[in-house]
């Protein structure tokens, strides 16, 4: 019964930790860690678990995080009293030294047993993938891809993504990053800034001054001198308001498909940020579901192991469709699962809001006027492929 369902060759490996998703930013906050539990309860309605291997993750043990972060962040994440709590009054400085507690990366009760979560379920995909028991392994839980060595940054404490790639680095001898969450992938691209053994890539919305991080402008792309290893190795999609499905996947096919020429990844990481969804209450961008998808489905036609990493997503229902659709992909299902979301799934009312018959393919949120023209667009192509040419193993 599992052949019909999964097709041959491909391991598909899913981790998850139910608690996770418990967690609570604020009121106010973007950031709904319960998403994950509404992206699980479709894959689970669906069937998907019976064609994976499904594990609950453990969380990532301090000196795990100390791979990449500086001890004295990783001391302060563990010990600083949640916000409603009496203010450490030994430790002044250190919230504004890391950027903990502000709007963006408040301290909440339980943090530092969530980042652990979100890294212990990027840690074992990561894993998954080095010894080879899986070809794609998913973590929606993980792509906090803004965090810093010794800083939190736009709802990010901890950078599983970077934990992730080191792990992989230690078994593969180059790894493509890929990030299409609508905001640049700052943290990733500045921790492999100077090796030619990850080349990060970023499609995002680009606007400095007014859309965060401000950073991953066409001409960055690594360091200047051509003396660092690094040098064009560091590849930033910049685009502006409304891109759709079809100049988005035909950007993604011509950078991707010709980097992959150029650098012959030996394994992909693909952070899958969903606020790069048209009615994102954060993104800017008109992705269906279909578009979204299409990235990943282009990714796995590539033939090379695979890490899928989550990452934005604000319109909980949406960023639940993309990745129960992406989950699909990976499985090689998509085209059998059936239209309407099972009347069975738990917490279907969410989707009632859009259409009593609600699906995942979904035409998502009023769409916004499109500023992406194709002629910036061929510019953008040229000027990386430009600088792929200085980049060959
Ligand atoms: N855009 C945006 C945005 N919205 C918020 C926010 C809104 C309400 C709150 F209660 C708390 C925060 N913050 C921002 C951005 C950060 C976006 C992070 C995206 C993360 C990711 O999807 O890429 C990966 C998970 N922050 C800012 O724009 C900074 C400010 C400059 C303006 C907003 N204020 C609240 C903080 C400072
Ligand atoms: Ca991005
Ligand atoms: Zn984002």
């Amino acid at each position: 019964e599992y052949d019909i369902v999964r097709p041959k060759g491909k391991t598909v490996s899913f981790h998850a930790n139910p608690e996770m998703e418990k967690h609570h930013f604020g009121q106010t906050h973007p950031m709904k860690p319960w998403r994950l539990t509404l992206t699980k309860s479709l894959v689970t309605s669906y069937g998907m678990t019976f064609a994976m291997d499904n594990y609950t993750t453990r969380t990532a043990t301090y000196e795990e995080l100390n791979s990449f972060h500086a001890s004295d962040y990783l001391d302060y994440l563990a010990t600083a009293p949640p916000e409603d709590q009496p203010r450490d009054v030994d430790n002044p400085d250190k919230e504004v030294k890391f950027n903990l507690g502000g709007s963006d990366c408040p301290l909440f009760h339980g943090l530092y047993d969530y980042c652990s979560m979100s890294a212990g379920s990027s840690l074992d995909a990561a894993r998954k993938i080095c010894n080879q028991q899986s070809d794609i392994a998913i973590a929606w839980g993980g792509g906090l891809h803004h965090a810093k060595r010794s800083e939190a940054s736009g709802f990010c404490y901890i950078n599983d993504i970077v934990l992730g790639i080191l792990q992989l680095l230690r078994c593969y001898p180059r790894v493509l990053y890929i990030d299409i969450d609508v905001h640049h992938g700052d943290g990733v691209e500045e921790a492999f800034f100077s090796t030619d053994r990850v080349m990060t890539v970023s499609f995002h919305k680009y606007q400095p001054e007014v859309f965060f991080p401000g950073t991953g402008g066409l001409d960055d792309n690594g360091p200047k001198s051509e003396h660092n290893q690094g040098a064009h190795h560091a590849i930033n999609v910049p685009l502006n308001d409304g891109i759709t499905d079809e100049q988005y996947g035909w950007l993604f096919e011509s950078i991707i498909g010709k980097t992959n020429e150029s650098f012959r990844p030996s394994v992909i990481a693909l952070q899958c940020g969903a606020d790069s969804l048209a009615g994102d209450r954060l993104g800017r961008f008109n992705l269906q579901v279909q578009g979204h998808g299409a990235c990943v489905n282009f990714c796995k036609s590539l033939g090379i192991p695979m890490v899928i990493f989550g990452g934005g997503g604000y319109t909980p229902r949406n960023v639940a469709r993309a990745w129960a659709y992406e989950t699909a992909i990976a499985i090689g299902c998509q085209s059998k699962i059936p239209e309407v979301i099972p009347a069975h799934a738990p917490w279907r009312e969410h989707f009632i809001h859009d259409t009593i018959f609600p699906t995942l393919e979904q035409i998502l949120g009023e769409p916004r006027a499109n500023r992406n023209t194709q002629k910036r667009l061929q510019e953008i192509v040229m000027h990386v492929h430009e600088q792929l040419r200085f980049v060959g193993h």
